[in-house]
């Protein structure tokens, strides 16, 4: 018997304490933690689940936001089926980097037919940058899907994984494999570099 299998790479990029790395946290392992250290490099994670009958592994690559790290992102970039760009709702300056990020994006991946999805985090605090400006920035660029979210509250996260998850329907299987998976849990695997 064979079992169809496709591999889906999902990078995450934006400034350094956006909340990356929280937004991964929270969709691998459904958890947040307050003291969040920075990454360094990047972090790689990877969920298989089926999705309509084809084994289909997600691989997360995770980026570092710190601008030493920024010639590494390339690399990461390079092939993403998603691109998951986020920036922070209360600091201005992770907005105004939205452009950078999807220069960096259009570059690596130009004839490539990936998604992107913005996300704006951190919608539970009260400072939040007024509106006007998140649009014009929006409105400059090109992106696939917007949402605003909170890896603190969880907030809109499972909206996230369902747009990741439907993304993923629409890519061709990769190749067959005669690798019967007899029940596939979502699982988890951590590992830095
Ligand atoms: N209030 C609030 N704080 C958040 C949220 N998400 C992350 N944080 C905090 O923001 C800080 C940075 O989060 P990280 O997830 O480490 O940010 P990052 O984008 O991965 O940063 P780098 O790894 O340096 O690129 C941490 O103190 C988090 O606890 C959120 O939704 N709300
Ligand atoms: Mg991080």
């Amino acid at each position: 018997m064979f079992m169809q299998k496709k591999t889906v790479k999902c990078t995450i990029i934006g400034d350094s304490c956006v909340g990356k790395s929280s937004i991964i946290e929270r969709i691998i392992n459904a958890t947040f933690l307050d003291n969040k250290e920075t990454t360094l490099g990047a972090c790689y994670h990877q969920t298989k689940e089926l999705i309509n009958g084809i084994s289909t592994e997600i691989q997360y690559w995770d980026t570092a936001g710190q601008e030493r790290y920024n010639s590494l992102i390339p690399m990461y970039l390079r092939n993403a089926d998603i691109v998951i760009l986020v920036f922070d709702l209360s600091f201005v300056n992770s907005i105004e980097s939205v452009k950078k990020w999807k220069k960096m994006t259009d570059q690596m991946l130009s004839s490539k037919n990936s998604k992107l999805i913005i996300l704006g985090n951190k919608l539970d605090l009260s400072n939040l940058v007024n509106k006007k400006k998140i649009q014009d920035i929006l409105s400059s660029i090109q992106y696939d899907y917007y949402l605003e979210v909170s890896a603190k509250k969880n907030t809109n996260i499972n909206t996230v994984k369902r747009y990741i998850k439907l993304i993923s329907e629409n890519i061709e299987p990769t190749h067959n494999t005669n690798i019967i998976i007899e029940k596939l849990h979502p699982q988890t695997k951590k590992k830095c570099c």
